[in-house]
């Protein structure tokens, strides 16, 4: 990747809706755009993801990765590992991974990442890296129970500037490290170091049923390896299941 190209916008509908637009328009790899506020901040499977003005992070890169489209699920563990690890250094705080793609500070969501795929005649075109850290909110809607705040934890206001900055180092640092190798090997253990879910009891939300067994870590690919009561380990893809904790969202 070569250097950053930073945009910021005061308001957008969703900084992926429009890095996507960048991309389809030629934009090139490490650019950048973020918002001060969204009025249709998306999650995953066409959730919303909630993005007031004045109080997060709410980001998305355009990335050209020379990789097959399946390879575009780790990204979205890289970037929580990169995330993890800038907010650890940025505030202290205690964060962790909720796999495959939520960070969370006791047990409650501080940050959501989306990373979303342009795909021309089976190949990748473009991927597009979206972030959503929730940093000096001090309360959230009554329906967003799991939702939490850096600075509610933190029990001050945080700068988001320098946070920003963090997150984009180590951000830049990562994907450069997954491109070269195509897969988790080099991140693998740090994402295993920071997962919630280690040795815990995890609930299997599949289009086939729901199971539950034991998270084990993950494989290269990203999947999760769950032990299953069988005493079987099974690699559980982050694009088609979910993943909760058997006695609630952990
Ligand atoms: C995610 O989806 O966690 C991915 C969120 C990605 C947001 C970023 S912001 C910048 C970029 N531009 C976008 O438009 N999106 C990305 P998922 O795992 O599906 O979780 C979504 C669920 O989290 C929602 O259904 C709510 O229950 C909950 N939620 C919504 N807003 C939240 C918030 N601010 N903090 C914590 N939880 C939230």
């Amino acid at each position: 990747m070569q250097e950053l190209k930073i945009i910021y916008l005061d308001e957008i509908d969703s900084t992926n809706r429009e890095v996507r637009r960048l991309g389809d328009a030629g934009a090139v790899e490490g650019t950048v755009v973020i918002a001060d506020c969204q009025t249709g901040g998306k999650g995953r499977l066409g959730r919303t993801w909630f993005s007031p003005a004045g109080t997060g992070i709410w980001m998305s890169l355009l990335l050209r990765p020379e990789l097959p489209p399946e390879k575009v699920s780790g990204i979205t563990l890289m970037a929580a590992t990169s995330v993890c690890r800038a907010i650890r250094s940025a505030t202290g705080l205690n964060t962790q991974i909720k796999w495959p793609n939520d960070l969370v500070i006791d047990g409650k969501k501080v940050c959501g990442i989306l990373t979303e795929s342009a795909i021309l005649d089976g190949e990748l075109k473009f991927a597009v890296l979206g972030i959503g850290v929730n940093v000096n909110q001090t309360e959230f809607p009554g329906d967003l129970p799991h939702a939490w705040s850096l600075a509610m934890t933190a029990e001050r206001e945080l700068n988001r500037e320098g946070l920003i900055e963090c997150c984009l180092n180590c951000l830049k640092e990562d994907y450069e490290r997954y491109v070269q190798s195509g897969d988790l090997r080099q991140l693998r253990q740090e994402y295993e170091a920071h997962l919630v879910n280690l040795d815990q009891p995890v609930r299997v939300l599949s289009p086939a049923g729901e199971w539950t067994g034991v998270a084990k870590g993950i494989n290269d690919s990203g999947d999760l390896i769950v032990l299953n009561d069988q005493g079987e380990s099974v690699a559980v893809n982050s694009g088609e299941v979910s993943v909760r904790g058997v006695y609630g969202y952990i």
